[in-house]
């Protein structure tokens, strides 16, 4: 298969090139902290910390973490190490709960973000001549203008759609004969499902590709969606925290997502103890922004469980990949003492021949948490009968208990029931006061 590159010069760098890169990144962007950001000054001061103690980039586990209520602390603009004439744009995460954390970029950072994005869709095959259809959330989101601002830099035709108004979506992918698709991949399942209610053939479309992420999907939920839209569908990472969509993303073998560690410095950490673990082992996310000025990131912990694999790729990248991130260890819900994902859920519902359509309602009852999995049946399934439908239940029931370890009530509901989502999808309801 062709390759595609949009930085080869970085994107096929040698490790070597790359070591000195991020340490001379690094050395400069400590100065910049302890220089320009008081949060930082006192950090380092508290630990003893100058910058002239920086030499390498082996030398990163030296420096202080920092997390997401840091950004809080200071909101919203306190973490900003220029002036207001040197800010260009401001962004705010989709957090649901406390304030939103405010991110800003100059001029400088939104070409670094553009370039991870512009890297994101030329390895997923994107080219000058392509229409980017881009339904991401256009707004304080990241998704919209990332992937807008990429492929404009990519020098391809953006349609920026944003998200929302799904007849609209579909009557656009066959007027403008949109050639990729970008949206989070529970988007692109309702879009799919959309396409099949109205009688619109998936194959007769131009649609190649799908760039879908901002949420956990699994390998099953891709098939899903390859099929259903008739494309190849591949992975991109991203936190608005250090860029937005692009800080990561897969190639044509589709076994990890490449960091663009030239700009975001990439770590996974033990969550308990911090330490940082060897490659292949899940772990916490942490990345330090050695390339950006107005908001540099000091081992920012994402919370996301991921591993990394310097194994070389195929692809011929040497970039770092990421795994597909498992979920975030704060999506991560204790029931009866168990860590459950809402990962793992999908998995077992996937590997039964279902589709993702599912909630997971959490309560306490009596003191005891009880797990019910609302998921939605096929429309053929609502011809069978009871008995077949049962036997559903009980298979997933026993399947949920293998993988989770743990019981969960089953609730197979009518076809459409459960909520869609245009963005990010709300899988979980937690009715736990606790
Ligand atoms: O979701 C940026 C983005 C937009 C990424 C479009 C990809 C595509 P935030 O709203 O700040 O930014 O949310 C960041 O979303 O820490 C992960 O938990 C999750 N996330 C993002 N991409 C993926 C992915 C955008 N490919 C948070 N797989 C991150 C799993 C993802 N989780």
């Amino acid at each position: 298969m062709t390759q595609n590159y949009f930085d080869p010069a970085i994107e096929l760098a040698s490790r070597d090139y790359l070591h000195a890169l991020q340490s001379a990144r690094l050395i400069k962007m400590v100065e910049n902290c302890y220089n320009n950001v008081p949060f930082y000054k006192k950090k380092f001061d508290e630990i003893g910390l100058l910058p002239g103690d920086i030499h390498s980039i082996d030398d990163i586990t030296k420096l202080p973490f920092t997390v997401k209520q840091d950004l809080r602390d200071n909101y919203p603009f306190g973490l900003f190490a220029v002036s207001r004439e040197k800010l260009q744009r401001i962004h705010a995460s989709s957090g649901t709960t406390g304030k939103q954390t405010v991110v800003g970029y100059t001029k400088h950072d939104i070409d670094v973000w553009a370039h991870g994005a512009a890297r994101a869709i030329a390895a997923a095959g994107g080219k000058k001549d392509d229409y980017i259809h881009v339904s991401y959330g256009y707004g304080l989101f990241t998704g919209g203008l990332g992937l807008h601002y990429g492929a404009e830099l990519l020098g391809a035709t953006v349609i920026p759609v944003s998200s929302g108004n799904t007849k609209r979506q579909m009557q656009i992918l066959q007027d403008f004969g949109s050639d990729f698709l970008c949206c989070t991949p529970s988007y692109a399942m309702y879009i799919g499902e959309s396409l099949k209610e109205a009688g619109i053939d998936s194959s007769k479309l131009p649609l190649r590709a799908g760039i879908f992420g901002a949420e956990a999907w699994s390998e099953n939920m891709r098939r899903e969606i390859e099929k259903s839209l008739n494309i190849k569908a591949y992975d991109i990472y991203g936190l608005s925290e250090i860029a937005g969509p692009g800080v990561a993303y897969e190639c044509s073998e589709q076994t990890g997502m490449h960091i663009c560690e030239d700009f975001f410095y990439p770590e996974v950490v033990d969550p308990k103890t911090l330490q940082p673990l060897p490659d292949g082992q899940y772990g916490e996310l942490v990345f330090t922004c050695i390339g950006k000025e107005a908001l540099p990131l000091v081992r920012y912990r994402t919370r996301d469980i991921t591993a990394l694999s310097h194994e070389k790729c195929a692809c011929g990248r040497t970039l770092v990949k990421m795994l597909k991130p498992k979920g975030r260890s704060d999506d991560m819900l204790i029931i009866r003492g168990v860590n459950v994902f809402p990962s793992q859920v999908e998995h077992v519902i996937l590997s039964l021949g279902m589709e993702p359509n599912y909630q997971i309602v959490v309560d306490r009852i009596n003191n005891l948490d009880v797990m019910t999995v609302k998921i939605e049946m096929s429309e053929s399934m609502l011809s069978d009968s009871v008995r077949r439908v049962e036997d559903q239940e009980n298979k997933l029931k026993a399947a949920m208990h293998d993988t989770l370890g743990i019981s969960a009530k089953i609730k197979l509901v009518e076809p459409h029931s459960l909520p869609r989502s245009e963005g990010k999808a709300v899988r979980v309801i937690d009715n736990r006061e606790i």
